[in-house]
């Protein structure tokens, strides 16, 4: 009777310590697909900002020069050089490092359509800052991947507080609509808002012109 006992009591606890053994399993996988969930949520795109509806990533029309570009971020660099003091080229999360900034601003593109975006990204002037900008600069140059350039005014991107964007509606660029960085070119034109920028120059040339600038398209660019 009592080595049944024995084994009886020896059972129990085995089948105790696998019930406890699938528990601490199953709320371990559960936690893994809560972080899985998180994870999905966070690139849900934002439809609505302090009470006014945002456009979509997926209204955007696609009619870049070369198609969209796909940026290998691992060998990615943003040149910063012209007329500074301090030339530098700088990692993608060398860039993020610096304070980011969140705007809800209008693209308007001459084709006559517009998207209502909420940008997050950093400040030119930062990045500005760092290379100290020499007092014969006047115009910022910028160049893409896909052989896009444009600039503007020096001034007008500080009086503006232009941001190199990394984030549209709460979601990472996507390759199409310019990952890594995009200009938020506030208050001009669609063909300002250089994408996939992979190098900005500080020049005095007022009257350089870019891609659609050189083909007949006003260089002001005003809305
Ligand atoms: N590098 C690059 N940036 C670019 C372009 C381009 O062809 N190449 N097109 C411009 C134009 S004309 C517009 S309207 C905006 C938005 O274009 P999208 O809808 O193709 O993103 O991107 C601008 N930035
Ligand atoms: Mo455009």
């Amino acid at each position: 009777m009592k080595a049944i006992r024995k084994q009886y009591i020896i059972i129990c606890l085995m089948i105790s310590t696998l019930i406890l053994l699938a528990l601490t399993g199953c709320s371990n996988s559960s936690s893994n697909n809560n972080t899985e969930e998180l994870k999905e949520l966070a690139k849900v795109e934002i439809k609505e900002f302090e009470g006014k509806d945002l456009s979509s990533i997926l209204d955007f029309r696609e009619n870049s020069i070369n198609g969209p570009q796909n940026v290998d971020i691992s060998k990615y660099l943003l040149k910063i050089d012209g007329l500074v003091d301090k030339p530098t080229s700088l990692k993608y999360d060398e860039v993020l490092a610096r304070t980011n900034y969140t705007k809800l601003v209008r693209l308007n593109c001459v084709e006559g359509w517009s998207v209502d975006i909420l940008w997050e990204g950093i400040l030119i002037e930062d990045l500005l800052k760092d290379v100290q900008v020499q007092g014969k600069a006047n115009t910022v140059i910028f160049y893409a991947a896909d052989g896009y350039s444009t600039s503007l005014p020096l001034d007008t991107i500080l009086d503006k507080e232009m941001i190199l964007a990394y984030k549209m509606n709460g979601i990472e660029l996507p390759p199409e609509r310019g990952y890594p960085f995009q200009l938020v070119a506030e208050d001009k034109l669609g063909y300002k808002w250089i994408k996939w920028i992979t190098h900005i120059e500080l020049s005095s040339d007022t009257k350089y012109k870019g891609y659609w600038e050189t083909r007949g398209y006003d260089n002001e660019a005003d809305i």
